[in-house]
């Protein structure tokens, strides 16, 4: 890209970011937006370790791609358009990479952002970047920044900051200081008393910095655009004589405002390090108020005291525009940035409905709660199994007997030998090569009205007619009717002759300990009359678990009718076969892997194969 000499930086300077630095880049593009950019200052990334890749940034309101390349050499073969290195590597880094940075032409500015960077290195990067050319920024700087055109790294500060201090478009004052926060205090200053900073640069404190105020401030001079000088020096060093000179020689015409920092060195009684590396007067010479006093004499514009800057700068600023020198433009209306949505949610600013509600457990403390129970109670009050499975599927505690309960029945739904649907499904699942969760879900998968599955449907149905009144004949009889069979009712192997023990025990332990069990005495006044006509049609473990269930929700006082309703109607009930039974189902897919079992194929005389009523393939069409 062709600029003039003293003009490194415009609206479409392209640069590369050095190191990963994403917060960074952000307030790059964010400042590009706010001047009305066409695109992103920043080309891309460089970063030699992670390898290549693509990372997201805003473009205003939207979203935009920037590589990430792992060379130099890349990213400037990829972006001939760049022409800026914003080096944000360390200070054990930098000098490495910026002579691996300076070995392309096409770069013509570094700014080097890293503090304590070895004077020696320094000196070396400066001495080699003068001999190619190239404009070197920093190092320990934060860079500088080009109102409407481009913001190197951080510098300016917060968005809030760069829209309050005007820097979205370009002013007619080029300043230049030692230090960032400066800078940032002039940027306030000047959008307020002139109209605004045409260019900024903080050239760093170190002793040895890649350019000093003079490179700036006559690029400033040969910039018809920039009408107004600034310089705000400190003590320590000699760079403002080096102006002062350039003054009197008159190769600095435009009028220039100046301080020296520093002025209250004096009232030490020995010599003060500043901040800055550099900020030190070795002799009369570097000391503030000498500085100040030549500058004055050189016919600088310099206040008397740092508090008055801003009127000298008013001052001045209102001549030039008396003079026509500088003719102020139509403000814009200061441009709106969208605010990152964490940003705006750390400061109250903003609200969304969540997408999800939650109820049962809250990990985002320092402790992990269950319905508000924190997980040391769950064990210091030692809740076992039920007490759990209480406080995350109902919300609450229930007593010992219901837990216990709960307890019961997953232990007595955990497995029912190989045969049954769904362990036999676990088992040809994981006998074809499926892992655990596969096979386990292909398990439960069979879970279903017939098998494993009737427990709501049972609670539902038993309910249901005990609440209208039916006796259970009259149940099974208007079931029978509707050709409807009852859910919980009947069993492949078990029968009156040949009982299931777990219903027994169920039963057993309902009777002992729950307060009530009505529904319970109820489905086995209805086993009666099923068992007269068949004895397979027993309570089976569905039914007798589901109506006990009711009991519970019902009778123990943890409930109002209608949640214990609600419980009933939501599908809670099948929810313990399928916890209880995932115990058996693992097993036997470990089980399996543990005896190697071959994949399984079902013997072809296992099956009766019938096609006589489709031994003619019927034809459906024309055959050609
Ligand atoms: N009949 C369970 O059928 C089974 C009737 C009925 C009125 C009924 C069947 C059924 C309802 C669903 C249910 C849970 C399919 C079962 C479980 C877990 C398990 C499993 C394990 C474990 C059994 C013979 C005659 C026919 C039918 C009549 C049958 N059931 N009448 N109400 N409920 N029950 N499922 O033996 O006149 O001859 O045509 O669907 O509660 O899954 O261990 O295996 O832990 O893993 O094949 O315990 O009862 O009987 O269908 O040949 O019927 O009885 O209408 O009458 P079966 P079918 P008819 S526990």
């Amino acid at each position: 890209p062709s600029r003039p000499w003293f003009r490194p930086f415009d609206a479409r300077t392209r640069a590369f970011v050095y190191g990963l630095q994403p917060r960074a880049i952000q307030g790059m593009l964010d400042f590009d937006y706010s001047c009305g950019r066409e695109s992103p200052s920043v080309a891309a990334m460089i970063y030699p370790f992670g390898g290549h890749h693509i990372q997201k940034f805003y473009w205003g309101t939207k979203e935009t791609l920037l590589p990430v390349y792992t060379s130099v050499e890349e990213a400037v073969k990829k972006h001939p358009d760049a022409d800026v290195v914003v080096n944000f590597a360390s200070s054990r880094s930098v000098y490495s990479s910026t002579l691996d940075i300076l070995r392309f032409p096409q770069i013509r500015s570094i700014a080097l952002i890293a503090e304590g960077v070895p004077e020696r290195h320094a000196r070396e990067i400066l001495h080699l970047a003068k001999a190619k050319g190239v404009l070197i920024i920093g190092p320990a700087t934060v860079g500088g920044i080009k109102p409407g055109c481009f913001r190197i790294g951080n510098s300016g500060g917060m968005m809030d900051n760069i829209i309050a201090s005007k820097l979205y478009r370009p002013g007619a004052v080029g300043y230049v200081s030692k230090s960032g926060g400066m800078s940032n205090e002039l940027n306030n200053i000047l959008s307020l008393v002139t109209n605004g900073t045409y260019e900024g640069i903080a050239i760093g404190g170190d002793r040895y910095p890649g350019s000093t105020f003079i490179d700036h401030l006559l690029r400033y001079e040969a910039d018809p655009e920039c009408k107004m000088l600034v310089l705000l020096g400190e003590v320590g060093g000699i760079e403002e004589y080096r102006v002062i000179e350039a003054v009197k020689q008159g190769r600095i015409t435009k009028p220039i405002v100046a301080w020296a920092i520093g002025t209250c060195a004096k009232m030490f009684t020995t010599e003060v390090q500043f901040g800055h590396a550099g900020s030190m007067a070795n002799s009369d010479s570097e000391t503030a108020d000498a500085k100040n006093s030549a500058m004055r004499a050189a016919g600088f514009i310099v206040p008397d005291t740092f508090e008055d800057l801003p009127q000298v700068l008013r001052e001045t600023y209102d001549r030039l525009v008396a003079t026509g020198t500088i003719r102020p433009q139509k403000e814009r209306d200061p441009p709106v940035i969208p605010m990152d949505y964490k940003w705006a949610q750390e400061l109250g600013l903003i609200r969304k409905p969540a997408a999800f509600i939650s109820t049962i457990s809250d990990e985002r403390g320092q402790e992990l709660l269950y319905a508000g129970m924190r997980i040391s109670d769950v064990f210091k009050d030692d809740i076992g199994l039920g007490g759990v499975v209480s406080l995350l599927w109902f919300k609450r505690r229930l007593p010992p007997w219901a837990t216990k309960f709960i307890e019961m029945v997953l232990m007595l739904t955990a497995d029912h030998g190989p045969a049954v649907s769904g362990a036999m499904n676990t088992i040809v699942a994981t006998r074809a090569g499926k892992d655990l969760i596969s096979s386990l879900a292909s398990g439960l998968l069979t879970i279903g009205s017939r098998f494993g599955g009737a427990l709501d449907e049972a609670a539902s149905m038993f309910s249901n007619a005990r609440d209208t009144g039916l006796t259970p004949r009259e149940f099974v009889d208007t079931c029978r009717k509707q050709n409807k069979l009852i859910s919980g009712i009947g069993h492949k192997i078990k029968s009156v002759n040949n009982p299931d023990l777990r219903v027994e025990l169920v039963k057993e332990y309902v009777r002992k300990h729950f307060p009530s069990h009505s529904l319970l005495d109820y489905a086995l006044a209805v086993e009666k009359v099923t068992t007269s006509k068949k004895d397979t049609l027993i309570l089976n473990v569905d039914g007798c678990i589901a109506v006990c269930f009711v009991d519970l929700l019902r009778d123990s006082g943890a409930f109002t009718p209608e949640e214990a309703d609600e419980y009933i109607k939501i599908g809670t009930l099948n929810g313990l076969f399928v916890l209880g039974r995932s115990i058996g189902f693992i097993g036997h897919h470990l089980d399996q892997k543990r005896l190697r079992a071959p994949l399984y194929r079902h013997p072809a005389d296992d099956i009766f194969i019938n096609m006589a009523d489709i031994s003619q393939p019927r034809v459906l069409g024309k055959m050609q």
